[in-house]
């Protein structure tokens, strides 16, 4: 039984926009997973100053895998892509969230889904809401329009 999965794509270096397109190929060809959907992508500044622009979207898939295999297998696509763990939330090539898994809530220490920040990052709402009908409810009950509302379009430039 497949899963429909959302997955959010973030990168500042290394020409954004490339890596964002390659990573909704490899996606696409990871195994037991195939790619559904994609948004636009967006720009944003960075959360943290003094980092380069960030270029994001996000993936709907449906995957077989089990939770914490797909997030093996995006951060195989993330190394794959040349993503250096120096600090956490430094500048990089690609990241791959996960942000949604089906109707799942899932608190591990590896892994917190729905994603911890989503509900009041723009650069992620707003393309996950492209992709979802618009009643869209994360899987602990919260509603997309309303975390939309509590988020507004500010600082997002739509490519
Ligand atoms: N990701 C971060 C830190 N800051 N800023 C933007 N605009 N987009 C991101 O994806 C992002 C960020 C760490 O994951
Ligand atoms: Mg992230
Ligand atoms: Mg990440």
């Amino acid at each position: 039984m497949s899963t429909r999965a959302f997955i959010g794509l973030g990168s500042n270096l290394d020409q954004p926009a490339e890596q964002l397109q390659s990573a909704l190929q490899a996606l696409d060809l990871m195994a037991d997973t195939r790619l559904a959907a994609a948004s636009a992508f967006y720009t944003s500044d960075s959360l943290l100053p003094g980092q380069p622009r960030y270029t994001n979207a996000v993936a709907a898939i449906d995957t077989t895998l089990a939770p914490l295999d797909l997030l093996d297998a995006l951060q195989a696509i993330e190394n794959d892509q040349g993503r250096v763990r120096k600090e956490r939330w430094g500048p990089r090539t690609l990241d791959l969230d996960v942000l949604l898994f089906g109707d799942q809530v899932i608190d591990v220490p590896r892994l917190k889904v729905p994603h911890y920040h989503m509900h009041a990052r723009p650069f992620v709402l707003y393309p996950l809401a492209e992709l979802v009908p618009a009643d869209f409810r994360l899987a602990d009950g919260r509603v997309l329009q309303q975390l939309l509302q509590a988020c507004p379009f500010v600082g997002l430039e739509r490519l």
